[in-house]
């Protein structure tokens, strides 16, 4: 697959984008759509990304060479999102000591169970920071990695700030239309 393209929607609206900090990964392309939600979240905090796939069992060897070229390569942080028995994370973090953040898929029968144990049960000596599973996991992966970057980075900081501030204005507004409906019994119940 082609690398996307660093930090696509930020530079056509005009915004500056850091150079490439971070890899994001997936063990395949039906992990894509999932995926997609750290690398629209690494876009809008303008941070310069790729998205590979490579696979810890169907192409070990590629993940492997990735993860040990990614230092040199300036990355920063590793985003890694499998499902099944998702050993991608781990199989980078075995070749780095760049941080690696797991994301465990839904993908499989079990739904999950299996990737997230597979991802967040690292030995001793290798950790992998393990998100939530799917979108939530694949979001916070992305603001993760902005927070591990933004320690040296005071103007990403404020950009984290003011995305935490929407996010909490989002939910005030969300509270406001509740409450519009006040008088309707799902909102408030008084005997
Ligand atoms: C894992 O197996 C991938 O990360 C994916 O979530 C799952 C299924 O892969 P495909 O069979 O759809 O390629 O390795």
């Amino acid at each position: 697959m082609t690398p996307k393209a660093v930090g696509e929607s930020s530079a056509e609206k005009g915004e500056a984008v850091s150079t490439l900090l971070v890899g994001i990964l997936m063990g395949s392309d039906s992990d894509l759509p999932i995926m997609e939600e750290a690398a629209s979240t690494l876009d809008q905090l303008r941070i310069g990304f790729e998205m590979r796939i490579c696979s810890a069992h169907r192409s070990p060897e590629k993940a492997a060479q990735y993860a040990r070229e990614a230092e040199g390569r300036g990355i920063k942080v590793l985003v890694a999102g499998a499902g099944a028995a998702a050993h991608l994370a781990g199989a980078l973090a075995a070749h780095t000591t760049l941080p690696v953040i797991g994301v465990p898929l839904s993908s499989s029968p079990l739904q999950g169970l299996d990737a997230l144990l597979a991802t967040v049960q690292m030995p001793s000596g290798v950790p992998v920071a393990t998100m939530a599973l799917d979108q939530a996991g694949a979001r916070n992966a992305a603001i993760f990695a902005a927070q591990i970057l933004a320690l040296r980075d005071p103007d990403l900081s404020s950009r984290l700030k003011a995305y935490k501030e929407k996010m909490a204005k989002g939910i005030e507004e969300k509270d406001r239309q509740l409450q519009t409906r006040k008088g309707s019994s799902i909102v408030q119940s008084q005997k």
